[in-house]
């Protein structure tokens, strides 16, 4: 079989209807370029207008205001506070102190909110920068080799892989392929160059093909890819379209198993959109890995929903044309045939914290960083911490998918020094729950301007309570995997938690129950549009018959589900219902 990216038009697979005006956008965008340039000389705004709104997006940004004094703002008839939230592209997380140092400046002069935020896709984000400092900020991370291409829009994003820390040469081969498949899905315009580092345009005629994979029209809505070491389920694949689970015999690397069509987001009272995990397509060898990924994308690329974007995902592109249809044309345009899966076990997921010490005789240090979010607070000076360590540190940093921060590849002789720095400034507490380290929570308010509800500022104190009911109830030391989003989009991922609560409106969510450990299944919609009294009284009531009735070892999700408190959901997505 030989590879074919070329377009098929096949009719009954298209979506027929008004193509959503972000489709004109992007055929507009002069290959995202848009009018960008011009409108960043604009000082009359401090925001960005008509389509290059959108348009900034495929260069790492979005623009926000802080909705804490929007209203206030509105009062006084000022324009509310525009800025940018930034989101690097990190294939596996991997950051180097040089670069942390550079970020960590760039936070303090030039953020309004000072701070470094870790995502729970495995990079960082910076909030709050102005208008006239948006060059400077892609410029800062261009001079040391990070940039922000894609992390956003409808393109491949940020490729997440394992942060496995201890079996090294493993997870080099597995970070080295989520680096290729970044760079090899990633959009091909130098639109990003030209506008934020000043290259000179190159001008191409209409034969080139500017953009082989992706297509002029780019992809119909965001695309996420991973690249999963099993056992660990840290990247959470059922969140994501495209999934590589790393198959190795003796420690090697010897190919993939493929998972396509995972996503969490859905629309309250919209039933046409549902989480859904993704299908596990079969396994190729690793020299297919790019083909493949290239062939899924431009799959979706072609048949993807143009029309509804509610409905774009790849979840649905599957849902409507069939599983056996959308690999059939993956083996086609990639020229590989899918063998049967190899037997891989997921058994859980999240973050092991403390040292371990590698393979390679390295030691490693994964920090609990709480909502992700780096910054000097009272009594626990992290971001300070952070420098400190990132000015003596011969490794790397490793961002997890978890919000979480892993300093890797540390000597035994810098080992005391490094944990020494890190409980000074806060960045290690004994005293932290295994239920904290269970728990999070996407952004939310003030600077996400989908927020329904709270969800990062909310976290901590909601963990008190339940800690303080579950210690009540005999299970200090258990744990159940507890996710809050602000609103259905699922940033937090609590359609993939044990509890989840998803916000509805101010103070009210929506509380699922019944993920398990590994990731594997979808929770169930248990009380809708609940307050924090309710949700606490339900928790306490829950977690006490699961101390009081589980058998040996079992996990709440499961609990859940056996006690007959919400029915499994796992594979009949089309039947998931939501109000
Ligand atoms: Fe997200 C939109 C934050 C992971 C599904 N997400 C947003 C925006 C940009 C709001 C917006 O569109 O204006 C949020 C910015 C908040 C802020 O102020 O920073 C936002 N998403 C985040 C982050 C920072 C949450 C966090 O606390 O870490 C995560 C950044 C990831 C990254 O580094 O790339 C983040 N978002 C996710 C995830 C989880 C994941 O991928 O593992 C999901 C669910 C998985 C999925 O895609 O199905 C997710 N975000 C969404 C959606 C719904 C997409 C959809 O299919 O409909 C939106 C809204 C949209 O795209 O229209 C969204
Ligand atoms: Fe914003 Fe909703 Fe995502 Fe939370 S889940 S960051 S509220 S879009």
């Amino acid at each position: 079989m030989s590879n074919d990216f070329t377009k098929v038009e096949n009719p009954v697979l298209i979506v027929e209807g008004k193509q959503a005006d972000n489709e004109r956008l992007k055929a507009e965008s002069d290959y995202l370029r848009g009018t960008i340039k011009d409108d960043l000389q604009d000082r009359m705004t401090g925001g960005f207008t008509s389509d290059n709104f959108q348009l900034i997006r495929t260069h790492g940004m979005y623009q926000q205001d802080d909705r804490d004094i929007r209203a206030e703002r509105q009062k006084q008839k000022l324009e509310p506070l525009h800025n940018v939230m930034l989101r690097a592209r990190l294939p596996g997380g991997i950051i180097k102190p040089t670069q942390w140092l550079a970020i960590d400046k760039f936070a303090d002069d030039y953020t309004s909110y000072g701070s470094i935020r870790l995502t729970t896709r495995q990079t960082f984000q910076f909030h709050g920068v102005l208008k006239p400092n948006i060059k400077l900020m892609h410029q800062t991370l261009h001079s040391v080799g990070l940039d922000s291409i894609a992390t956003a829009g409808d393109v491949n994003r940020n490729v997440l892989c394992t942060s496995n820390p201890v079996e090294s040469a493993l997870h080099q081969e597995a970070y080295e392929w989520a680096t290729k498949i970044s760079e090899h899905l990633l959009p091909k315009t130098r639109a990003y160059a030209e506008i934020w580092l000043d290259e000179e345009r190159v001008e191409t005629t209409e034969e080139d093909v500017i953009e082989p994979i992706l297509g002029s029209n780019y992809l119909p809505r965001k695309f996420k890819t991973t690249v999963v070491i099993p056992p660990n389920n840290d990247i959470d694949v059922h969140a994501n379209d495209l999934n590589f689970v790393a198959i190795s015999e003796g420690g090697e690397l010897i190919g993939f198993n493929v998972l396509v069509g995972g996503g969490l987001a859905m629309t309250h009272g919209d039933k046409s959109t549902y989480p859904r995990c993704a299908d596990d397509f079969g396994f190729i060898t690793k020299e297919h890995a790019l083909d493949v990924a290239a062939a899924v994308v431009t799959t979706q690329r072609d048949w993807g929903n143009r029309v509804n974007r509610k409905n774009a995902k790849t979840k649905y592109t599957i849902d409507r044309v069939g599983v056996d249809t959308f690999k059939a044309e993956v083996e086609r345009r990639a020229g590989v045939e899918f063998s049967e899966s190899r037997s891989y076990e997921f058994t859980h997921r999240g973050d092991s914290f403390g040292w371990v010490e590698g393979i390679d005789g390295k030691n490693h240090l994964t920090l609990f960083i709480e909502n992700g979010r780096i910054l000097d607070f009272d009594g626990k000076s992290l971001k300070t911490g952070m420098l400190e360590i990132a000015k003596i540190h011969k490794g790397d940093f490793r961002l997890t998918a978890n919000q979480n921060l892993i300093v890797a590849g540390v000597s035994a002789e810098d080992k005391t020094v490094i944990e020494q720095l890190a409980r000074e400034h806060g960045l290690i507490s004994d005293g932290v729950s295994n239920q904290r380290k269970s728990s999070m929570a996407c952004v939310a308010f003030p600077t996400c301007p989908l927020a329904m509800a709270e969800a990062e500022r909310y976290l901590p104190g909601l963990v008190d309570n339940v800690e303080t009911i579950l210690e009540k109830n005999g299970l200090k030391d258990d744990s159940i995997i507890l996710r809050v989003t602000g609103c259905p989009n699922g940033c937090g991922r609590a359609m993939l938690a044990e509890i989840g609560l998803v916000g509805k409106g101010p103070g009210k969510y929506n509380m699922y129950l019944g993920s398990d450990l590994a990731g594997s299944r979808v929770p169930k919609l248990y009380k809708e549009n609940v307050d924090e009294a309710a949700v606490l009284s339900e928790i306490d009531a829950l977690s006490a018959r699961w101390s009081a009735e589980r058998n040996d070892g079992e996990a709440f999700g499961d609990f859940v589900i056996r006690a007959g408190i919400v029915e499994q959901v796992i594979v009949s997505f089309r039947d998931f219902h939501h109000a």
